[in-house]
């Protein structure tokens, strides 16, 4: 807390910079021209964040350690910081309290932060100044390539919207990747040399891990204490949550990872939790790496040699691509888009993805790895965990929640437009032109799950089916009217053609069983 002699002057009274939890970037824009000598910083651990959904403990205790760290770092740099500790008696637990309270504790002229990365914070935001009395300036968050505002003008006029444009854009805007104007190597994609199944001797990276230090054991225990209860396990908490750290997270993917990491992008290995995937997402999205250096260093890797083409160019189009996309469809669609629900999907998220027991070897294991660490990759989030929600038709809202909560990097702008438009298609076909569904087969091909599960990943219907298989098959016949008209599922929908009656209605009739036995 800082301490004022005498009464202060307009123009001496401090400014305020509020750095939510996932802005802990020193180059943040409501950081860009702060005076050490005169500004307040504010920091605050508040309860309608950490309860808005039951997070996973890890990720709590992430964030709240890389805050602390990062207030440490500002201290040392000379800012003075306010940093209010969830169990701090006067916590008003929420952000306009924390705010309102520390304007008034410093006499603040002004309050200055930096545009959040949920709709249901922006809104809150908007009423600070009304609260607060001092006027509040939200700056637009530059960490990201795509200002919304030049999301919204690419957008505007398409009725649907496709990554692999607005992706080619992103290359010529930035340079990435680029010769003289050209994609490098002449392809803009190189996903036909990707996506290969993991052959049974590779050599894997070495795994990256952080001891906890003695902030990271404060947290850890204030966790365990408060939301030890939470789906999750905080056991072996080892994230990186400096930025020193990430920067070392970072070179370690650069060279051990990354050359492979286009060719098995889809594998799953049972026992192998990261295989060549860089698990840079919760610093990236909390601020601690910055998606223009990690693409950077990337592409230095491909231009050293020390990477090929088809991993560097993969790896950056989930950034530059896919990860701005998102973020610019949420939003330009926010907040219908989280009512969304094209396919009417109305079942209650099943137990099974809070730890319930399950046969299915591919769901327990991908659950399992996410109550261990906070992290699954993508084909795990994609096509087990979300293809099932697709194919019981999970209700979107439950399914949003639960991606939410038990993620390390999960926030809504990236998570939203990830379930209901790459998953569940509650959204009409607006982020992706259809579904992922998928049966048991595409598991088997990708994976080892199946080696090890109960049911019988070659048989449709029976007693050892694979529940995949009958659920794929009654999901294209319940949406028959829905999808069976688009372009891209007509070789599906020729198949389902060719489905005997008799077997029509043994699917559906082991498909009902199942779903009312969830
Ligand atoms: P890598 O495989 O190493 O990929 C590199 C980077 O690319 C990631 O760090 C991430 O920043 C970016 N990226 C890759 N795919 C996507 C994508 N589809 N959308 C946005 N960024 C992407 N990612 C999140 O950061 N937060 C989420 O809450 C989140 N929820 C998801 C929910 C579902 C249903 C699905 C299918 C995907 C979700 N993703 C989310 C995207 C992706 O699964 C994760 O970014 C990735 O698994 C993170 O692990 P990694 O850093 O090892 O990724
Ligand atoms: C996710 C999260 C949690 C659990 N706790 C806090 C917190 O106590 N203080 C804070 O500033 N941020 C937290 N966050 C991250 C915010 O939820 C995030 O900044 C908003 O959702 C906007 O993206
Ligand atoms: Fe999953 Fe089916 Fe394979 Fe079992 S057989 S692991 S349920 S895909």
């Amino acid at each position: 807390m800082s301490h004022h002699i005498g009464p202060m002057s307009k123009k001496h009274r401090p400014k305020l910079r509020f750095i939510l939890g996932d802005q802990l970037s020193r180059d943040i824009a409501a950081l860009r021209d702060a005076e050490p000598a005169t500004d307040i910083l504010l920091l605050a651990e508040v309860g309608t964040e950490t309860d808005y959904v039951p997070h996973h403990p890890k990720k709590i205790a992430f964030l709240f350690s890389a805050m602390r760290h990062f207030a440490e770092e500002m201290r040392a740099e000379g800012f003075t910081v306010d940093y209010v500790t969830l169990d701090d008696t006067a916590n008003t637990q929420s952000f306009a309290g924390e705010v309102q309270r520390a304007v008034q504790r410093h006499k603040a002229a002004e309050v200055i932060t930096t545009f959040p990365g949920e709709f249901r914070v922006l809104d809150d935001m908007q009423g600070w100044e009304q609260a607060c009395g001092v006027p509040v300036e939200i700056r637009e968050d530059d960490r990201f390539f795509c200002p919304t505002a030049r999301f919204r003008g690419w957008a505007d006029g398409k009725r649907q919207l496709r990554m692999e444009f607005f992706y080619r854009d992103m290359r010529r805007e930035t340079g990435l990747l680029m010769d003289e104007g050209e994609p490098v190597g002449g392809q803009w994609n190189f996903d036909a040399d990707n996506r290969k199944p993991l052959p049974a001797r590779i050599h894997l990276p070495p795994d990256f891990f952080v001891k906890p230090d003695r902030i990271t054991e404060d947290v850890l225990a204030l966790v365990a204490t408060r939301f030890g209860r939470n789906f999750g396990s905080l056991d072996g908490f080892d994230y990186a949550v400096t930025r020193k750290d990430a920067l070392r997270a970072l070179a370690h993917f650069i060279s051990h990872a990354l050359p492979s990491f286009g060719d098995y992008q889809d594998a799953m290995r049972q026992g192998e939790d990261r295989l060549f995937h860089s698990l840079l997402s919760p610093y990236l999205n909390a601020g601690l790496l910055g998606a223009r250096e990690v693409c950077a260093a990337a592409e230095t890797a491909y231009r050293d040699g020390q990477a090929p083409l088809n991993a560097v160019e993969g790896f950056i189009r989930q950034i530059l691509g896919w990860r701005e996309y998102v973020r610019g469809i949420y939003w330009l669609k926010m907040p219908d888009y989280a009512e969304s629900n094209t396919l009417d999907a109305q079942r209650p998220l099943p137990w099974l993805y809070w730890g319930g027991e399950t046969a299915m070897n591919c769901m327990a294991q991908c659950v399992d790895q996410t109550r261990r660490l906070a992290h699954a990759h993508h084909i795990q989030r994609l096509m087990v965990l979300g293809n099932f929600a697709l194919l019981i038709g999970a209700r979107p809202k439950e399914v949003a929640e639960w991606y939410l909560a038990v993620y390390l990097d999960a926030y809504e702008w990236v998570e939203l437009p990830n379930v209901h438009g790459m998953v569940l298609h509650a959204d009409g076909g607006y982020l992706g032109s259809k579904p992922y569904a998928a049966s048991g087969k595409y598991i088997d091909r990708m994976s080892d799950y199946c080696r090890h599960c109960r049911y019988d990943v070659k048989t449709v219907v029976g007693d050892k089916a694979c529940p995949f298989n009958f659920l794929y098959w009654n999901f294209l016949i319940k949406n028959e009217k829905r999808l069976g008209a688009n372009q891209r599922m007509s070789l599906i929908y020729a198949s389902l053609g060719r489905m005997d009656a008799a077997k029509r209605a043994a699917v559906t009739s082991q498909a009902k069983d199942f779903l009312n036995a969830l």
